[in-house]
């Protein structure tokens, strides 16, 4: 099989440049390893930044999430028992955050690829990409039992942490940059209504928790545990305990129980993860196939989105007039962003988790960091500027752009 883009995963980094590709009148195959069920219904991310809502509705496939989407002009920083609100609207000249689950955005942008005749191959395993400086790589994939061949002009590695894509470049071509945590995120789903209409984190000497949602009837949580934890040692009754213990304010605030759904009930290591250059020859990596940022920024779809706009627009000049500068200084582009990605997420999750080695030192260092971040206005809007997302014209390639409201 032949094609101008063979895309590896049909997760939002490829289901999404796929999409875009079309918009550009550019043919695309996106071969995904998992079944259509089974992407449709993982339970990842949560929370869109305002670029990528913007991107998703510009390009019509917004529909639903402007209907189900659940648009937040705030969060919570909760510490000493006190909740502290940050106004992300106020802070940030008018821009949100929407709350809408990444399994919702995989299940419109299939349905889209679809209806609109686009090739996405469920149950096709990648188990090679080749040739890779040449001008026709071949992606070669299993299904039903028998091996094929997908040759392009080009391959985007949208494969995630654990697919072929990143490995298929040569030794000695990629730096790797890592970072391991000393915890985990043990995440689920509870069939009740959200206890707040908005997120809160919490910094408690027993560990971080996070409340968030998926609907107006379904509450998604987080606690910070070991890594080394199997979701078995975690019963109903203990999961709650320590949500009902990390979250509690003076005020009496109180969290609704519900039964805990199986999916989306799991164990997340946490790291930080980056290589660079992301594009070998024609290859490309876009989303985690290329970094892994810790969610507590809620950055990683956001960043797999901002990736495939990039390449998405780099390939249309490619194929409008043969030019390959933003081909070439994709990774470059990319980088700039994930770089700040990296570091406000690594920040937040400094901030809010408890880290065994840390003295008491480091905890009070935590609490006037929280106390500091919740009474500047200076703090809070650096704060707010990163979690509802950073400009998109931040990635025009020109190094220069300032980040939003610098001078030059
Ligand atoms: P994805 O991993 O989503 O998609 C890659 C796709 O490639 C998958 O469908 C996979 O099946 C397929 N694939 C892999 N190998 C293949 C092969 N050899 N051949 C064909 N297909 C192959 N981010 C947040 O912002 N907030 C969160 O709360 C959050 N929670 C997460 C929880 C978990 C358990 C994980 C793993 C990630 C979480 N993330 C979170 C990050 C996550 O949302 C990613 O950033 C996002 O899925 C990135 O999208 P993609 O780059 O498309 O990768
Ligand atoms: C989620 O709702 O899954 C979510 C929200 C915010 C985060 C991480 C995950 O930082």
């Amino acid at each position: 099989m032949r094609t101008q883009v063979g895309i590896v995963g049909a997760g939002p980094a490829g289901l999404l440049l796929s999409h875009l590709l079309y918009l550009e009148g550019i043919e695309s195959v996106v071969l995904e390893s998992r079944s259509r069920d089974y992407v449709e219904a993982r339970i990842r991310a949560g929370v869109l930044e305002q670029g990528t809502v913007d991107l998703l509705t510009e390009t019509g496939v917004g529909d639903r999430m402007k209907k189900e989407g659940m648009v937040h002009h705030g969060i919570e920083l909760r510490f000493g028992g006190q909740g502290h609100r940050i106004d992300l609207h106020e802070l940030t000249e008018g821009r949100a955050i929407t709350v809408y689950g990444q399994h919702e955005v995989v299940k419109d942008l299939i349905a889209a690829r679809l209806e609109a005749g686009g090739e996405v191959i469920f149950e096709a395993e990648a188990v090679d990409v080749e040739s890779l400086d040449s001008q026709n790589p071949t992606v070669r994939y299993r299904k039903d039992g028998e091996d094929h061949e997908l040759r392009c002009d080009f391959v985007a590695g949208c494969d995630g942490f654990y697919g072929v894509s990143r490995d298929s470049i040569p030794e000695g071509v990629l730096t790797v940059y890592e970072r391991r945590y000393p915890f985990a995120w043990l995440g689920i789903l509870a069939e009740t209504p959200p206890s707040s209409e908005e997120l809160i984190y919490t910094y408690h000497e027993r560990g971080f928790a996070l409340h968030s949602m998926r609907s107006p009837e379904l509450t998604r949580l987080y606690i910070q545990c070991d890594p080394d934890d199997d979701i078995e040692d975690w019963s109903d009754e203990r999961i709650w305990e320590e949500l009902h213990a990390r979250l509690a304010t003076d005020e009496g605030w109180a969290l609704a129980e519900g039964p805990i759904r199986e999916e989306g009930r799991g164990i997340t290591p946490m790291r930080s993860y980056a290589v660079e250059p992301m594009q070998y020859g024609r290859l490309f990596l876009a989303g985690d196939a290329a970094h892994i940022v810790t969610p507590t920024g809620a950055k990683g779809m956001n960043l797999a989105v901002a990736d495939v706009r990039v390449l998405a627009r780099a390939l249309a000049g490619f194929y409008a007039s043969g030019q390959t500068e933003l081909l070439d200084r994709y990774s470059e582009t990319c980088m700039r962003r994930v770089w700040l990605a990296q570091r406000f997420s690594w920040w937040m999750t400094a901030m809010l988790h408890r880290f065994d080695s840390s003295d008491e030192f480091q905890h009070r260092l935590q609490l006037t960091e929280l106390d500091y971040v919740t009474s500047s206005r200076s703090a809070a809007k650096t704060l707010a500027e990163n979690y509802v997302g950073l400009p998109m014209d931040l990635d025009l390639g020109t190094a220069s752009t300032p980040v939003q409201g610098t001078s030059a």
